[in-house]
């Protein structure tokens, strides 16, 4: 994977490229990683990249031809490389779509600032636009690495470990199970017996029970829109008898109650 970073901040990725599973993967030469400022393709003496909106307003808009000599120039290193413009108005990145760009030879991902890009580049040069979430950012570069983090880890190799991709939140449509490490009792709260205990079977049951658990809790959007399999429906429909129960006596419980009064 080759990723291309146009931006008029290049500097804002050193540190990116140098922590982590990124920069573990670029010394591996498992991906690729470059920037290009915007700001070198301007012809003026000045090098401007911005200018004023037509039809008045406030703020800027980055100018066209910078950001087109840029793109070209990222074509010509990259060929085969499908170019991303980062903006609030493109389809919301989620797993799916990481997995998907990472099957692509190179991604060049556009950095607008400002108010964002003329409405001119988009036509010729933009394959895709991608937003990272419903909220406005300063400017793309942020987009961009949230991109390129979740893009480089679902490359063959860059994760360490037995390709720990495959256990992902998401990867099953769930959230993941609960973890611990030591120590076995912390502030007064202990792990789990099930995890202690060596029984593989028991504590992989244990695993798919939280994780199934813990999206029920916590996004049951992602439960509503998935294809579940026995063991997880299993699981919920173990849940609901157990919480119909506890309704069912209190019930009886309270009238009980009622009954003596
Ligand atoms: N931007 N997801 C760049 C975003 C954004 C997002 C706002 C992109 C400013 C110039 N990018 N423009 N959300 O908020 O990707």
């Amino acid at each position: 994977m080759n990723f291309v970073v146009l931006t008029i901040f290049p500097e804002m990725f050193d540190p990116f490229w140098e922590h982590g599973i990124v920069g573990r993967a670029i010394d591996h030469h498992k991906i690729f990683a470059s920037t290009l400022n915007i700001r070198d393709f301007a012809e003026d003496k000045h090098q401007v990249t911005d200018d004023r909106p037509y039809g008045g307003g406030s703020g800027m808009v980055m100018k066209p031809e910078p950001l087109a000599g840029a793109i070209r120039a990222a074509k010509r290193k990259c060929p085969d490389a499908k170019t991303i413009l980062l903006s609030p108005q493109g389809r919301v990145f989620d797993q799916a779509a990481a997995n998907e760009l990472a099957a692509f030879e190179g991604l060049i991902l556009v950095c607008g600032r400002y108010e964002g890009v003329d409405e001119r580049i988009s036509h010729e040069l933009i394959d895709d636009e991608i937003s990272i979430g419903d909220y406005v950012l300063t400017g793309g570069e942020l987009a961009a690495m949230v991109v390129i983090d979740a893009v480089t880890r679902q490359i063959p190799g860059t994760l360490g470990g037995e390709d720990a991709a495959e256990k992902d939140s998401f990867s099953n449509g769930l959230l993941e199970h609960a973890h611990y490490t030591r120590p076995q009792v912390f502030e007064g709260r202990s792990v789990p017996e099930v995890l202690l205990s060596g029984h593989h079977g028991a504590i992989e049951n244990w695993r798919l029970e939280s994780a199934v658990l813990r999206t029920l809790l916590k996004r049951p959007d992602l439960l509503e829109s998935k294809l579940l399999s026995e063991r997880e429906l299993d699981t919920l429909k173990k849940w609901y008898r157990r919480i119909e129960e506890i309704i069912k006596n209190y019930h009886r419980d309270h009238r009980a109650h009622r009954e003596k009064k």
